[in-house]
């Protein structure tokens, strides 16, 4: 029942500074039914989350015994079997892409001393954008499907991807599970979030290019989100999770020169430049329309036949 928790499978990152979850990470390792971390931790000046407040955020884990996982990034759930992640949680060393079966999607709980064997779906397919590229950490993005329909409830439930870009200055919500602290090694037991403000992408890649000239914010497929004080951010395990404004998730957890540091806003990949890509990866509106469409293929057959 008791762990404690500890970092495994996880090699620092050449550019360390620059922080990106599944290599510099993680974890917390933890049983069903219940994990007792000794340590509180946080998304940084975050609040606890109310169960159902967040109902459409999971977590991806890998499985590390027969009961117990270890979580590592942070997802939504867009569909009956879909959830959207960062490529960087699929593709790096937790190899979810390679080993779909080694690992999990979770939701449904706040608390992770309170998993349960029915919070956790199995892993089908793993679907990362192909010009995913770790030299500049662009188009990451990735769409996970589980082998099983969700269960929905009202702690559990899909939310819409945005199809517009949020104005700067718009006030968002990000969420997870990941460290209060940059290079922390235990991640929250209790899910939390934090509110941010977009931030000009322009000015958000100046900073960014004064630290590496290979970090590039593309200021279409990226754009930045930040507290005006610097007290709020993402960090080390929410990477792949979301960023809700206006009602849709419209960012995903990508990168940051360190966590709430000065000058440095949250990297987010920018979900409605993906939207195309998205509705194809997802299957959410293409393959739910081939099914409707099967279903009412002989009626429109007939009608033809009747008109001719
Ligand atoms: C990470 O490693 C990570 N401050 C995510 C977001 C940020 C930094 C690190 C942004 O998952």
């Amino acid at each position: 029942m008791l762990l404690s928790p500890r970092v495994d499978f996880c090699k620092s990152l050449n550019r360390r500074m620059f922080s990106i979850s599944v290599l510099t990470c993680i974890v917390v390792v933890l049983q069903f039914p219940g994990i007792q971390p000794d340590e509180q931790l946080r998304i940084i000046g975050g609040y606890d989350a109310k169960l159902g407040e967040f109902p459409y955020q999971v977590f991806l884990a890998l499985k590390t015994g027969k009961n117990s996982i270890s979580i590592f990034c942070g997802g939504t759930i867009i569909g009956n079997r879909t959830v959207l992640t960062a490529a960087h949680c699929v593709l790096g060393d937790a190899n979810v892409y390679q080993h779909p079966e080694k690992f999990c999607i979770g939701g449904g709980i706040t608390d992770l001393n309170n998993i349960s064997i029915s919070h956790v779906y199995e892993i089908r397919k793993v679907i990362p954008h192909p010009k995913y590229t770790t030299r500049n950490l662009e188009y990451d993005i990735a769409v996970i499907k589980v082998k099983n329909k969700f269960q929905f409830n009202e702690n559990m439930r899909p939310v819409a991807w945005s199809r517009y870009t949020p104005a700067d200055n718009t006030t968002c919500t990000v969420s997870g599970w990941g460290v209060q602290e940059f290079n922390a090694t235990r991640p929250s037991p209790k899910l939390k979030a934090a509110q941010v403000m977009i931030v000009n992408v322009s000015e958000c890649s100046k900073n960014y290019s004064v630290q590496s000239s290979s970090l590039i914010i593309d200021p279409k497929s990226m754009f930045c989100a930040a507290d005006r004080t610097f007290s709020k951010d993402a960090c080390q395990g929410d990477s792949g999770g979301p960023l809700l404004c206006n009602g849709s998730v419209a960012g995903v957890v990508s990168f940051g020169y360190k966590c709430a540091y000065p000058g440095y806003p949250g990297v987010y990949t920018n979900v409605a430049y993906f939207d195309k890509w998205l509705r194809g990866s997802s299957g959410c509106s293409t393959l739910d329309n081939y099914f409707l469409l099967s279903l009412f293929l002989p009626i429109v057959v007939q009608l033809l036949n009747k008109s001719d």
